[in-house]
């Protein structure tokens, strides 16, 4: 019986279109396992450390688009998967977590490894059910149709994690093989606006001339070009946040690239319409703007319904598709004309000064460095702080096709070595990992499963002696409890851990040794030593020269 359930879980998982499942070795998940050893249509990633593990399955799922199961044993092992539950629930990423639990005669009398597991993650899945130890009153069909259902409901948006704890009683295993018949079937769908609300939100933007379109967050699509469609029609600018997508269409005429900056030093640009894309943003600057303007209509439109307004600021929402949104309204729009031109000659302007803005061999330097030189089939990958934000503001790349990664659902600093290896599997292709020390070492266990990975990653580690960004805050000033309480300063050097991990180590003296690297193709630990007081100075020179540049000439393109 156990054998059976432990199967037809795998099987069905396998039918409604689970290709990959993540685990790190137990006892009470071993029925799991080895039917999943057995299962050839799913892919197997084993690694010893659970936290890993889940962060893995988070960046496989996102770039592959397609939902991963994760298999625990009990006890602590579920614990350690709630960060990358919690980041895949915030970014809608379709997670199936497999917990192997005890049976209910062993719960809650001091058992070895046992511990409440039901509803673990509370608010942070889509659904949950238990699974009781299997006996024969529980039929194949209800079975069947728990997992199908669990499927549909990690892949449905709002896609997210799904949590199936399974009980199972010993002795566990008895030998046999069982095929499980594919039971219920989900049908793809979407919502669709209807026809009358269209036509009222094309006449109502058609007749407003100071509208932005800014592109948060979205999964890579080859619909973009709908984006550009209707800010075309509508002569509107597009501000891409680097998660959008829409950075690999980098030469699109709508696209504004600088308008982070663009934003810090043009006070008056106070739109009548704002029209929100998709989800998150990371930039601050383009935050503080929403703040701060007061747009007639402020509409999101996201395929999921949760809130996301952390201004309280939105006055209409809707839940669709984006693509489906600016496809559908695109053709009801008179074609208007708007200030689409000067934001693109501001950023122009922006874009021409940068270079020499830029001090070559610093932090922003290495993103602009990669900017210039990554390989248009590259992925890469910005973990959280600064790294991340310095892409948002520099990283504009016009050859670059590879998608864009980063983990912005709760934007930790965990898991982001096991998120980019997941990520480089996932979409098959090389990636570069661009990481801040202390993101590395936080997730430093994972450098052992990066010979799992079928694909090169270039990992480039931006040390620069603990957290970087707290020197941008104003707690910098609390001196004589900055550097131990936030900073966390240390003199740890990444050559013994790549050694340790059997990575190539390069410590980069020029960007040519990382051109040589990019080149190569070869999995490799590159280490940047940075200095987090000259990394503010680098900033603020940066913000200094445009801000004068923009005095200078910004009057006379307006
Ligand atoms: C799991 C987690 N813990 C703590 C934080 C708070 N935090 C944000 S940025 C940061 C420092 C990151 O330092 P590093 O990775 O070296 O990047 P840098 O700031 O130097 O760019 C910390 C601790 C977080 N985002 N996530």
């Amino acid at each position: 019986m156990n054998d059976r359930f432990a199967s037809q879980i795998i099987t069905h998982l396998a039918h409604h279109g689970v290709r990959r499942i993540c685990l790190a070795p137990g006892s009470r998940s071993s029925l799991l396992a080895a039917a999943a050893a057995r299962e050839p249509r799913i892919e197997k990633f084993v690694h010893h450390d659970e936290r890993g593990v889940a962060f893995h399955a988070y960046g496989y799922a996102k770039a592959s688009k397609s939902p991963v199961a994760i298999l625990t044993t009990s006890g602590s092992a579920i614990g350690n998967i709630f960060p990358a539950v919690m980041e895949a629930s915030h970014d809608h990423v379709p997670l199936i977590l497999l917990t192997a639990d005890r049976p209910t005669e062993l719960q809650d009398c001091m058992a070895n490894q046992t511990c409440d597991q039901v509803k673990f993650f509370g608010s942070y899945v889509r659904w949950q059910a238990e699974i009781p130890a299997a006996e024969p009153q529980l039929s194949d069909e209800w079975l069947g149709s728990t997992v199908a259902y669990a499927v549909f409901r990690a892949t449905n948006s709002p896609a997210g994690p799904v949590h199936l704890n399974c009980q199972f009683r010993e002795p566990f295993f008895s030998g046999k093989h069982y095929d499980a018949p594919p039971f219920i079937e989900y049908e793809p769908s979407y919502k669709t606006i209807a026809k009358p609300i269209l036509k009222k939100w094309a006449d109502k933007l058609s007749g407003l001339k100071k509208g932005v379109i800014i592109a948060g967050a979205m999964p890579f699509s080859k619909r973009n070009s709908a984006i550009f469609e209707l800010a075309n029609k509508l002569d509107w600018p597009v501000l891409p946040d680097l998660m959008s997508g829409l950075r690999s269409d980098a030469s699109h005429p709508s696209l504004i690239p600088y308008y982070v900056d663009l934003l810090k030093t043009v006070s008056d640009l106070d739109p009548d319409c704002i029209i929100h894309l998709g989800d998150r943003l990371i930039s601050k600057p383009l935050l503080t703007w929403i703040e701060k303007v007061n747009p007639s209509v402020y509409l999101m439109v996201a395929d999921h319904h949760y809130r996301y307004d952390p201004f309280h600021k939105l006055t209409h929402r809707i839940v669709t598709d984006p693509h489906h949104f600016c496809e559908e309204l695109s053709p009801l729009l008179h074609p208007g004309l708007s200030w689409q031109t000067e934001w693109k000659a501001l950023s122009h302007l922006i874009e021409g000064h940068l270079e020499d803005a830029l001090s070559p061999f610093s932090e922003p330097g290495l993103i602009r460095y990669l900017h210039s030189h990554l390989p248009s089939h590259f992925a890469i990958y910005f973990s959280n702080s600064m790294p991340i934000r310095d892409a948002d503001r520099f990283f504009f790349p016009r050859l670059h096709h590879g998608p864009i990664f980063g983990q912005r659902g709760l934007s930790g600093i965990d898991g982001n070595i096991g998120a980019a290896i997941g990520l480089a599997e996932g979409i098959k292709r090389p990636l570069v990992a661009v990481l801040g020390d202390l993101a590395a070492l936080h997730d430093l266990n994972s450098l052992a499963a990066v010979h799992k990975c079928t694909v090169p990653i270039i990992f480039i580690v931006v040390n620069n002696s603990g957290g970087g960004i707290f020197s941008f805050l104003p707690l910098k000033d609390q001196t004589d409890i900055f550097e131990d309480y936030f900073a966390t300063s240390h003199n740890w050097k990444f050559a013994k851990a790549a050694e340790m991990f059997n990575i190539p180590y390069t410590a980069l003296s020029s960007f040519e040794e990382l051109q040589r690297a990019l080149r190569e193709e070869k999995t490799a630990l590159i280490e940047f030593t940075s200095n987090r007081e000259q990394n503010v100075l680098d900033h603020q020179a940066i913000d200094q020269k445009i801000c004068e540049m923009i005095e200078h000439f910004g009057g006379a393109l307006r």
